[in-house]
């Protein structure tokens, strides 16, 4: 075999990146031609890749860095080692020639594979799935007589936000429209430390007491043997937990309500849950509780659709965000206070104030506005800020504290603890997405990923050799709140209010519009149906029967199973209307409507579609191929629609079948092919209708809704004019849905 020098292999080495012509080697005519693939010689430096912005302007001790936009995670034009070292090749690893093994020297290699084989950090143990977004809080101002914190006290008082939604139970990896509770976790950036409201979309807890957290999480998660099923409470386990621990019911009736399926993050309540204390600049407490107010209303999908969604787009709440942020539909939310006296008993119309399974009715303690949240920028990388965001509820700032709920004192020390696992050591807090924007002045020292050189010798008080620094101070300091705590023996119990299970299920039962109790009625019947153990459904429908004996009925029909009587009084309740989610009309801003369009009339979809776009909501051209439809460009073909991506859908065609379309089932009985509708267009408006989505047509279409039978049917509209069609849909939109086209059996 013919030797080469050193110099001449790496001549060879750099013409086959840069694409340079081989220098020839005397003698050997032809060696100039790259014989392998030849790859783009680089540019001269790049302009800087947005996707590779930092998204971070703080130290880990919380100052500005002053970086400017343009200060990047990574920099220069060229390839390098995470050291620096630019880098010619990361295609081929360094072998003992082509065909031989990996030579151990190949540090780029090791670097390359080893980081990768450790990108992942394990996944919150609930709360797994999410997707989070940068915003701004703005105080109303309407706080400052309740609380020191500054953020709620000065009004137009802006302060940074990051918010991160969630599911309870799946995996990382699994679907966003699963029937759970939502987490919607608020990490508020203020000149006075990180404040923390780490709630959720219920108001209300499965358990009064912190150390059943494992328990009610490994019943709610997968059956231990074969890890499934995934994301759902629809099992054995969940049922015979919620059963028998019966404080979880009222929890559980949210959940198989339709607040257990959001439409949208956008389109939630949030919920502190836990009662806390706040201070004032002159020392006077009052109890609160936190709400989320959505701008859009509080709306929810339907199981059918939820379950479509699950498949066809298991994105679908994360996408929507994303979507409706970067088009500019900012999601909002007002925050607001439920008021309460801080009295030694800490209840408020009878109703225990420490008990996290109880609401208190907005008709009893309304709630007050106090700031604005707007969510305006998507986040730069998903994994640095969605998943390396830490909550923790000792998150306080002066003027919010915590009171004695059993529950939110668990929460105290679980989000500190977990995190030490989670990401990997104690200094979390330096993460970019989790470092403070207030000044940080701690003796916390060393540890795993320590990103803070700190200086001074005296991590410790008191000290003489750092002139006694850091110095303990008055002045906007955090309080304690000197709460008396009464004389008591060590117990493990709980208050007695705390062991009335049922009358506030029945308040939240009897609060329901009918369509609201049918949906409730069908949840428990399709969970309790799809678990083996009879006991565990008999055992179930006891406590629906101590609830309310309609709904225990219904759902023991649906299983064929006899109804039990109750074995509780059943209490006279006042319902609150509040906790409804029918009735009421909405801004539909960033709503989507899918306009069916094919190759006949473009003009008029084009004007509709402008009139759409104008009014803020957003127009999805649906066609029979992609490209573009006259001048319009199709964003969705009969292949890739489906109609739980959109609100309501206009027709503007009735396009027949494609030649490759399924054969529509009137064809297969003998019906005139041109007669027929495409088969998925055909699906498209039956699943419109199902899920009580407005319809509107014109033209082809209005003769189509006439032809199949929906015109003149509630929530169909068709009219001569595009416009015309539109202007009743959008009025439709604003109810959310055709509440009067779903069965209502109950009243
Ligand atoms: Fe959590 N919870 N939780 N939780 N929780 C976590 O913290 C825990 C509870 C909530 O987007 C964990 O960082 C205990 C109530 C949200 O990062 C963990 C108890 C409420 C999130 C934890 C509760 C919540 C979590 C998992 C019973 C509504 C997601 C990973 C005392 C008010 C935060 C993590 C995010 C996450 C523990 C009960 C909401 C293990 C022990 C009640 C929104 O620390």
């Amino acid at each position: 075999m013919e030797s080469r020098s050193p110099a001449e292999v790496i001549k060879d080495a750099v013409s086959a990146v840069t694409g340079e012509p081989k220098p020839e080697v005397p003698g050997k005519p032809g060696s100039g031609t790259p014989t392998v693939e030849e790859p783009t010689t680089p540019v001269g430096p790049l302009p800087p890749s947005q996707e590779q912005g930092q998204p971070d302007t703080r130290t880990p001790t919380g100052a500005e860095t002053g970086a400017p936009p343009t200060a990047f995670a990574q920099q220069g034009p060229y390839l390098t080692t995470a050291q620096g070292a630019r880098l010619r090749d990361t295609d081929h690893s360094l072998k003992a020639g082509p065909r031989g093994p990996i030579l151990l020297q190949d540090h780029h290699f090791r670097e390359k594979i080893t980081h990768f084989d450790h990108e992942r950090i394990p996944e919150r143990v609930v709360h797994a799935r999410g997707a989070g977004a940068h915003g701004v809080f703005t105080s109303y101002g309407t706080a400052s007589n309740l609380t020191q914190a500054g953020f709620l006290k000065h009004k137009g008082k802006e302060t940074d936000v990051f918010v991160r939604f969630s599911t309870v139970l799946g995996s990382r990896g699994s679907a966003d429209t699963v029937r759970d509770t939502r987490g919607f976790a608020t990490k508020f950036y203020t000149d006075e430390g990180t404040f923390d409201l780490v709630g959720n979309n219920m108001p209300v807890f499965f358990i009064q007491d912190a150390i059943k957290f494992p328990d009610i999480v490994h019943a709610a998660k997968w059956h231990p043997d074969r890890e499934i099923p995934q994301a759902q409470s629809a099992h054995d386990t969940f049922w015979d937990f919620v059963s028998l621990h019966t404080e979880a019911q009222h929890h559980t009736m949210w959940n198989m309500s339709d607040r257990g399926i959001a439409r949208s993050y956008r389109m939630m309540e949030g919920f502190g849950v836990h009662t806390f204390r706040l201070v004032n600049d002159a020392g006077e407490t009052v109890l609160v509780k936190f709400h989320w107010k959505p701008k859009l209303g509080v709306h929810s999908l339907v199981w059918e659709e939820a379950q479509i969604a699950s498949g066809v787009d298991p994105d679908f709440h994360r996408r929507d965000l994303y979507d409706s942020i970067e088009a500019g539909a900012y999601p909002e939310w007002e925050l607001g206070l439920q008021v309460f006296p801080d009295t030694p008993e800490e209840t408020f119309a009878g109703i225990d104030l420490l008990d996290p399974t109880k609401i208190v009715p907005e008709e009893l303690a309304p709630v007050q506005p106090v700031g604005k949240l707007v969510l305006n920028r998507t986040p730069t990388n998903f994994h640095a800020e969605v998943e390396q965001v830490a909550f923790h509820l000792g998150n306080l700032v002066p003027g919010i504290d915590v009171t004695n709920d059993p529950l939110l004192q668990g929460r105290l020390f679980s989000y500190l603890d977990t995190q030490l696992t989670r990401l990997a050591g104690p200094n979390f807090h330096q993460i970019p997405i989790n470092r403070p924007h207030a000044p940080v002045n701690d003796m916390l020292r060393d540890g795993f990923h320590q990103h803070a050189v700190h200086g001074g010798v005296a991590p410790y008080k008191p000290n003489s050799l750092d002139a006694g620094n850091p110095f303990p101070t008055t002045e906007n300091a955090f309080v304690d709140v000197p709460v008396v705590v009464t004389e008591a023996p060590k117990v493990r119990d709980l208050p007695v209010s705390f062991k009335d299970h049922y009358s506030q299920v029945r308040l939240f039962w009897q609060s329901m519009t009918p369509v609201e109790r049918e949906h409730i009625i069908r949840a428990y019947t399709f969970e309790l149906g799809k678990c083996f153990e009879q006991a565990i459904k008999e055992r179930q429908l006891q406590c629906l029967a101590n609830i309310d004996p309609v709904l225990c009925a219904e759902v023991a029909t649906g299983l064929g199973l006899p109804a039990p009587a109750p074995t509780v009084d059943l209490p006279e309740v006042t319902p609150s209307p509040a906790l409804s989610q029918v009735g009421q009309q909405w801004p539909a801003d960033g709503r989507i409507i899918g306009i069916v369009v094919d190759d006949v009339d473009a003009d008029g979809v084009a004007e509709v579609r402008e009139a759409i776009a104008g009014a803020g909501l957003v127009p999805l051209i649906i066609a029979p191929h992609g490209g573009k439809v006259g001048a319009l460009t199709v964003q969705r073909t009969f292949a890739t629609a489906r109609s739980i991506e959109f609100d309501a859908l206009l027709l503007a065609a009735a396009p027949v079948p494609a030649p490759d379309a399924v054969p529509a089932r009137d064809e297969k009985a003998g019906a005139p092919r041109a007669a027929a509708v495409d088969p998925r267009v055909n699906l498209l408006i039956d699943e419109c209708w199902r899920h009580a989505k407005a319809i509107g047509g014109w033209g082809p279409g209005a003769e189509l809704l006439q032809r199949i039978g929906l015109a003149d049917t509630p929530g169909v509209v068709t009219d001569a004019s595009a416009t015309g069609v539109l202007a009743t849909v959008q009025q439709l939109m604003a109810n959310h849905r055709v509440w009067e086209r779903f069965p209502a059996s109950i009243s």
